[in-house]
């Protein structure tokens, strides 16, 4: 199994959540990724997810995502479970990927719950307000999403990929992993909560160091 969190869409010149440059506006995402921000001020949230939106659009797969996705063709058991929600490990041809906090390009009526790509209007055919089709904190993650993850979990080895392991219950597959007898990979620029714990941490960036390990 894969975990990957922003740090791996970093060198394709996507902001990370807790890093420098990750502001937008001077609000900081935890700020914004929230029901309560969205209830406050939807149009400010909406605006910040159409911005985020380009920013993904513009952005190209990198040498990691690539990796990943060779990865995945030579593992016969494989799943790749990302925190992000962008859409660069399928554009880089993954395609056992399970989205833990949903997906950027979906909109979502709050009303009558009707799903779809992003469209430049704020409301849905039915007048209601339509949200990014995200998990906020102090939502519940996707159950099927979940059960893939916690399923995937027990594996006999789990890479984890630029994330700062701070966000739960994400970050709980990895010691959910480890109790299971996996080996467990770190690959982040800097040491995080679990690079004591890891058996592996490999300090660096990931678009050279997972082609590296490919
Ligand atoms: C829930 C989608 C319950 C939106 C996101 C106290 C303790 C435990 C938990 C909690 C707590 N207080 C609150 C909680 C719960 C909360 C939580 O975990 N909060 C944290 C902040 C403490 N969790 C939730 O609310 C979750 N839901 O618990 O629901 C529930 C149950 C039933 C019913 C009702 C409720 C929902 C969490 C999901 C939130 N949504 N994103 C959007 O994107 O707009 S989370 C957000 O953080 C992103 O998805 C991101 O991926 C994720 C994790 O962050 P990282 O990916 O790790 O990114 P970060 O910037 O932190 O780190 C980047 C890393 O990359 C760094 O380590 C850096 O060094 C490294 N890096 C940078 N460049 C590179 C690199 N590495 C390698 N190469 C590079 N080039």
């Amino acid at each position: 199994m894969v975990l990957t969190g922003a740090g791996i869409s970093a060198e394709s010149g996507i902001p990370t959540f807790r890093g420098a440059g990750g502001l937008w506006r001077n609000f900081r995402p935890e700020e914004l990724a929230t029901p309560e921000a969205f209830a406050r001020d939807p149009k400010l949230v909406r605006e910040w997810y159409q911005w985020r939106r380009g920013v993904v659009r513009e952005a190209q797969p990198n040498a990691g995502h690539v990796a990943l996705a060779e990865l995945e063709r030579r593992v016969p058991e494989y799943l790749l479970v990302t925190q992000n929600v962008d859409n660069l490990h399928e554009r880089a041809g993954s395609s056992k990927v399970t989205h833990l906090h949903g997906s950027i390009f979906i909109d979502r009526c709050i009303e009558c719950g009707r799903e779809m790509s992003p469209v430049p209007e704020e409301h849905c055919a039915c007048g209601g307000w339509l949200r990014p089709g995200v998990v906020w904190f102090g939502e519940p993650l996707p159950e099927a999403a979940w059960q893939e993850a916690a399923a995937a979990a027990q594996c006999e080895v789990l890479l984890v990929v630029g994330t700062s392991a701070l966000v739960y219950p994400a970050a709980a597959l990895i010691p959910q992993a480890q109790a299971c007898g996996a080996k467990v990979i770190e690959v982040n620029l800097e040491e995080t909560r679990v690079s004591d714990a890891v058996d592996v941490s490999l300090r660096g960036p990931s678009a050279r160091i997972l082609p590296e390990l490919l």
